[in-house]
């Protein structure tokens, strides 16, 4: 493997399947045993409406990691921990125990088949874009502005905070 420097990268959490709010507890433990990367932040928690999705409100939030791992490493770490959470995918966008999403590595920009980065769909979506803001108001996502003008862009969709601690 190539060495490369620690890289600042974004993941998206979200759980609208069994314990959501557990679920995503034991995935902020599950990324800080990831090789090479250390979880610098995770916002709080949101209640969030489904967004082309089908089933019960979703629990999202976002955490902040500086990982050496390649975007694939990452990538395949993530898909690891969905699996361990017992992700399946009958339907597109069906119900899910786990969703980790790779939103941002670096100023990277990845278009592949398996691989698109930034996340093709976080800048209009509240329910990434409140939780990062959180993390990082003033991040430019290339393309599309700040985060803060993004989330205030999708201000009708709805994100509840939920008023507890954040996992740890
Ligand atoms: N994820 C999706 C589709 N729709 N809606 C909400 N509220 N939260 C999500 O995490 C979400 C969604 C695809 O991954
Ligand atoms: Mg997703
Ligand atoms: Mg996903």
């Amino acid at each position: 493997m190539t060495r490369r420097g620690p890289v600042r990268a974004f993941v998206g959490l979200g759980s609208n399947l069994g314990d959501a709010k557990g679920n995503l507890h034991a995935a902020v433990v599950d990324l800080k045993a990831l090789p090479q990367t250390s979880v610098l932040a995770v916002s709080s928690l949101y209640r969030t409406a489904p967004v082309d999705a089908d089933g019960p409100d979703f629990i999202n939030a976002v955490a902040e990691l500086t990982t050496r791992l390649s975007p694939h490493e990452l990538l395949r770490g993530l898909q690891a921990i969905e699996l361990s959470h017992g992700r399946q995918r009958p339907y597109r966008n069906a119900p899910r125990t786990l969703d980790l999403d790779l939103l941002l590595y670096g100023n990277t920009r990845i278009n592949e088949p398996d691989l698109v980065v930034p996340h093709p769909r976080l800048h209009e979506r509240a329910f990434v874009l409140a939780p990062l803001e959180e993390l990082a108001p003033r991040l430019t996502i290339a393309g599309h502005g700040s985060v803060a003008d993004l989330r205030s862009a999708t201000s009708a969709q709805s994100v509840d905070r939920c008023m507890e601690p954040p996992p740890d």
